[in-house]
């Protein structure tokens, strides 16, 4: 049997009952054949078994205590995958849905997305079961405080530095980092994405999305094309959606849609993002309101029929395997020209066949989505030197990083004989790098 389909398989009998991790392997794997091929070496000596199992996983309790003083239980998780390049990066997910097969499919995604900003960082990610919907600020806080109790023993500013992901933004990672700093008594990188009073860079807030168009604008200015006049959907309505959508407008497109995880909105006459920041960064609110404030907007219950809406440009920004094969051939019919994925494995890998196989640009999460953890790795260096640059100059280096992410990839997949396959090059990109790094390091 083949290399590559001996450690898929032996991957999927080792780790049962995880489908994302199975998927996010299959799609790294399967576009690392070519670089397997002329690389002899890596089977004589497993690297590909010792890629795929993770450094070091730790499970742990999160107990807290509600306003009403009842006691809950939630799961804790931060899986240090690879450390051969730099400390572990990586974000941290508060999400009901979070379980080990999730972390791991984001731990070893963010390998190779972190090897692709070209930046000394290794791959990590974490977080738990706990849903900070609904609950109240000091619930958030006390959880993000238990969390951090257990966490802080296995985490540093050179071992392992978390940001955020989904449910976890500005607030959370204040509350982690105030309890970070108590327990240790040092005030040090060791969680990017925090407040500008407290050591965080300018531009990490917009980095995700800003970095996602700067992408898709190379790859439509490549093609002599640009962003101006193009209808563009994107779906979430976090982060990394809503900053998105700011650059996609400002460089003159026209965003008709926006879900949440309970239905969307249709604005044929474009997003009016103030009205969606209000609602989603002000009010903690839900998306239906933007149809009760803007006249001429819809709303629909559900996501999938998102996927409907006749686009040039889709860039999912909510969550994984938001595109599946159906949504995919919906969208081709209907003209769908470049999808850039914000979110991390939001496309299904017939969803990603159905696109590559009708033309689509296709530009995969870990390359498209790269410019928050490159943007908490200029946050770090500031750290370290005790400095701080201005918005214009971190916003041109995230710009610079997105635009040689593209050219890297774009390169490695001529390099090796898949031309325009963006995903098999943005793998190979990633790892040819973090696999020269366990060479070197022996059987580690
Ligand atoms: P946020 O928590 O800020 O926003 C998440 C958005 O996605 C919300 O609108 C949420 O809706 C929606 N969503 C979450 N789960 C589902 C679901 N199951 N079905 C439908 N909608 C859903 O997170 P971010 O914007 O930070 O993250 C979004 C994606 O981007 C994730 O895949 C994350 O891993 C990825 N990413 C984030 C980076 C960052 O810097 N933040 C960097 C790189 C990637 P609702 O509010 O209803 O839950
Ligand atoms: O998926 C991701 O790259 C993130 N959630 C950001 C990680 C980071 O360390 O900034």
């Amino acid at each position: 049997m083949q290399y590559v389909e001996r450690v898929l398989e032996q991957l999927k009998e080792k780790n049962p009952n995880e489908p994302e991790f199975h998927q996010a392997a299959t799609e790294i794997l399967n576009g690392l054949r070519p670089v397997i091929a002329r690389h002899p070496e890596y089977e004589r000596t497993a690297l590909l078994e010792r890629f795929v199992e993770p450094e070091r996983v730790i499970l742990f309790r999160v107990p807290w205590v509600d306003d009403g003083g009842n006691v809950h239980v939630n799961k804790g998780y931060r899986v240090q995958f690879n450390s051969a390049i730099g400390p572990y990066k990586g974000g941290l997910r508060f999400h009901p849905s979070v379980n080990l097969s999730i972390i791991k499919f984001l731990g070893l995604e963010q390998i190779l997305k972190n090897s692709l900003t070209g930046l000394p960082i290794g791959g990590g990610k974490g977080g738990s079961d706990f849903d900070p919907k609904g609950k109240s600020d000091g619930e958030v806080m006390r959880f993000c405080q238990s969390f951090m109790t257990e966490l802080c023993r296995h985490i540093g500013q050179d071992t392992d530095v978390p940001a955020g992901d989904i449910g976890v933004g500005g607030r959370e990672i204040g509350y982690l980092f105030g309890q970070y700093k108590r327990i240790m008594n040092e005030h040090v990188g060791v969680l990017t994405g925090r407040g500008l009073s407290y050591g965080g860079s300018l531009a990490r807030t917009e980095a995700t999305g800003y970095g996602l168009v700067y992408m898709v604008e190379e790859a439509l200015g490549c093609r002599g094309d640009g962003f101006a006049g193009k209808r563009v959907i994107v779906s979430g309505s976090g982060n990394v959606a809503i900053y998105a959508v700011e650059k996609a407008q400002a460089l003159g497109a026209k965003v008709v849609a926006m879900y949440d995880s309970n239905g969307y909105v249709y604005d044929k006459d474009g997003i009016r993002l103030d009205v969606v920041k209000q609602i989603k960064e002000v009010e903690r609110g839900r998306i239906r309101e933007y149809a009760e404030r803007v006249k001429g907007a819809e709303y629909h219950e559900g996501c999938k029929g998102i996927w409907s809406i006749p686009c040039d440009i889709a860039l999912p920004c909510a969550t994984q395997n938001e595109i599946d094969g159906g949504s995919a051939q919906l969208l081709v019919k209907n003209g769908v020209k470049y999808v850039g994925e914000g979110a991390n494995m939001p496309t299904t890998l017939e969803g990603i066949s159905v696109f590559q196989q009708a033309g689509v640009v296709f530009l995969p999460a870990k390359a498209a989505n790269a410019g928050g953890v490159a943007t908490s790795a200029l946050e770090m260096a500031q750290s370290s030197s005790r400095l701080f640059w201005t918005f214009e100059e971190v916003d041109a280096k995230l710009k610079n990083i997105m635009v040689n992410i593209y050219h890297n990839m774009d390169a490695a997949a001529r390099e090796y004989g898949v031309e325009g396959d963006y995903v098999a090059g943005a793998n190979i990109a990633g790892f040819l790098k973090v696999a020269e790094a366990m060479m070197a390091h022996g059987i580690v």
